[in-house]
């Protein structure tokens, strides 16, 4: 790859922080973080050294799913502030040029929405903001509803990603709307012109309020197949496979691109599905198609998913190098990758992907080393860069997330799951309220997140995993995360070096090397990653040799252990690279 091949974005090069504001920090002792708590923390947020923030729903909602079912978007969650307090987090970022990226959530809106209120009574124009269906006659399917009318079954077989039927019954309409998610969270009809022309507006007044960027909520949910076809195949009964990458999806999203996109903005799209075609993702991201700037896929947070919260899969470490690598050559040519491995809807990374015991600290430096070494923009969920782990769920009252409690709920009523007890050490790995325990601020009361009683149990490892202690001491997760944020700006070869996997297959390293040729540089990263308990060797003699690399960064912080083939400002010698137990290292040199 040449200099000038490199098509540099600034959001290609930035760090973005992902904020779930609802624990993040406590400003008023009401239990619930909030925007003026946000605010005391934006130096913290300086200091890190993040360039952009996403700051997830904080827009006026009932709180069904946590505020990804807004009721208004043009006002401000009474729990979480004012527009007022929202005014002075976007100043005092932008003051210290970090850049505000809102969640956009338009494939549903909340019941409590006005155009749903107006939908619901078939007001003139609104009758169609939503998916409005007759029902079916029971005989014709082999299941019954628990609600709407005797004799009557829901217009299709969809379920509700949040458990049940994907359909809910208006007595007073007399009809069925879909909801794809739960049952205050009806679905937008994006084929009716007149709600992508809300939609549209409403993004347009948060940009001229000086916003940076969108992440959206399922965008690729929002275009509907023509008859909503059922399919026995989708453990969702076709809500989940016809409705992802839908016929007009493009044309949707290019329409938006084309009339309230900029190309400083940042957007990022997530979307839903077992597997992305890359056809589709390339259309998603190509400047003349869609245009967004990145997307999320969930190929990476299914391998140890099964099809519901008390199933499980294996995950190898071969499969999860698989995900990343088709993603970064899909990409090549057209395209840009986010890179998370944690967000508020994923258990913790430590606990799902390395040691959460005895190697907390070097397998969470060793996951924060991957997630800023691979080529695409790292984002980093609210803790993940103190090493936050999975909270030790034992009873069903410690959970407050919908999609834990409604589907384990309905499956416990049809008999399909014995009891909470049976199912507890895999919902405890999977549930979504793992992400969501308060930030980990200090070693006070409630880890320092409020004077109050927090809205979900706060991590009883607190007094040990604090920002507080971690900022203290040079060796942990937290000045390590630090140092990786900084070596984006220090190096070109980290943000736009090519990436070449090694050893594939392996089950137990993760190597690979990040190339950047150019007229000014010809420089080269060769990232070592132990995702093991157990010492390893890496022959390296075969792929990379140099006598004159520098270890730039390195998880046991002592510039190796003497034995490894390269020492801290060595020679990468042929031979091989001795890891200790989830050790990274990641070295450097000019070739
Ligand atoms: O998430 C989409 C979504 O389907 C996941 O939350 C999914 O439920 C999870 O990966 C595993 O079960 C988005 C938001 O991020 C999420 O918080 C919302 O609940 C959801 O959409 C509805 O808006």
């Amino acid at each position: 790859m040449s200099e000038r091949d490199i098509e540099r974005r600034w959001w290609k090069e930035a760090v973005v922080y992902q904020i779930y504001p609802r624990s993040f920090n406590d400003s008023d002792g009401d239990g619930i973080g909030d925007i003026p708590g946000i605010v005391e923390k934006v130096e913290y947020l300086d200091d890190l050294g993040v360039d952009v923030v996403w700051l997830c729903p904080v827009y006026d909602s009932p709180n069904a799913d946590n505020g990804y079912d807004i009721r208004d978007y043009r006002a401000i969650m009474d729990e979480f502030g004012t527009m007022a307090d929202w005014e002075t987090l976007l100043d005092e970022l932008h003051a210290r040029d970090i850049k505000l990226i809102m969640d956009l959530v338009v494939n549903h809106t909340s019941d409590e929405h006005e155009w749903f209120v107006r939908s619901r009574v078939e007001e003139e124009g609104y009758e169609d903001f939503y998916w409005w269906r007759e029902g079916r006659d029971a005989d014709e399917v082999s299941w019954s509803a628990k609600e709407g009318p005797e004799g009557e079954a829901p217009p299709n077989a969809w379920k509700s990603f949040f458990g049940g039927p994907a359909w809910a019954y208006d007595d007073g309409r007399e009809e069925w709307y879909l909801h794809l998610f739960d049952v205050k969270q009806p679905d937008l009809n994006w084929e009716n012109p007149r709600v992508r022309d809300e939609v549209f507006d409403m993004m347009e007044w948060w940009f001229d309020k000086g916003i940076d960027g969108f992440r959206m909520d399922v965008i690729n949910l929002v275009s509907k197949p023509d008859g909503l076809p059922n399919d026995p195949e989708d453990p969702f009964g076709g809500a989940m496979s016809q409705s992802t990458n839908g016929p007009r999806i493009h044309e949707f999203l290019s329409e938006m691109s084309e009339r309230v996109l900029d190309d400083e903005y940042l957007t990022v799209g997530e979307m839903l599905g077992p597997e992305m075609p890359m056809a589709h993702a390339r259309r998603y991201l190509d400047p003349d198609e869609d245009g967004l700037s990145m997307l999320f896929h969930f190929e990476h947070m299914l391998l140890d998913r099964g099809d519901a919260i008390w199933e499980r899969g294996e995950w190898a470490l071969s499969d999860l190098k698989a995900v990343f690598n088709r993603w970064d050559e899909g990409l090549e040519e057209v395209g840009w990758n986010s890179l998370y491995l944690n967000n508020h809807d994923q258990p913790r990374m430590v606990s799902r992907f390395g040691n959460d015991g005895e190697y907390r600290r070097e397998s969470a430096k060793l996951l924060g080393t991957l997630l800023h070494t691979l080529r695409g923009t790292p984002y980093i969920y609210q803790g993940e860069e103190l090493g936050m782990t999975n909270y030790p769920f034992d009873s069903l009252d410690e959970f407050r997330d919908v999609d834990t409690l409604n589907p384990l709920r309905n499956a416990i009523a049809d008999g399909d799951v014995e009891s909470f007890d049976a199912v507890k050490e895999v919902v405890r790995a999977n549930s979504r309220d793992n992400a969501r325990t308060p930030v980990q601020w200090s070693s006070d009361p409630n880890a320092g997140f409020t004077d109050g009683e927090p809205w979900i149990p706060v991590n009883p490892n607190y007094e040990e995993v604090n920002i507080e202690s971690e900022r203290r001491d040079d060796d942990s997760v937290w000045h390590y995360y630090r140092d990786l944020i900084s070596l984006r700006s220090e190096y070109d070869v980290v943000v736009y070096g090519e990436y070449d996997p090694l050893f594939p297959d392996d089950d137990t390293v993760w190597v690979y090397t990040r190339t950047l040729t150019g007229e000014e540089s010809d420089e080269q990263l060769l990232v070592a990653l132990n995702f093991s308990d157990d010492e390893v060797a890496v022959g390296l003699s075969e792929v990379v040799t140099s006598d004159h690399a520098t270890l730039l960064i390195g998880n046991y912080g002592d510039g190796g252990d003497g034995d490894a083939g390269a020492d801290a400002e060595g020679e990468l010698a042929a031979g091989d690279l001795h890891l200790r137990p989830w050790e990274a290292r990641v070295y450097h040199h000019e070739r």
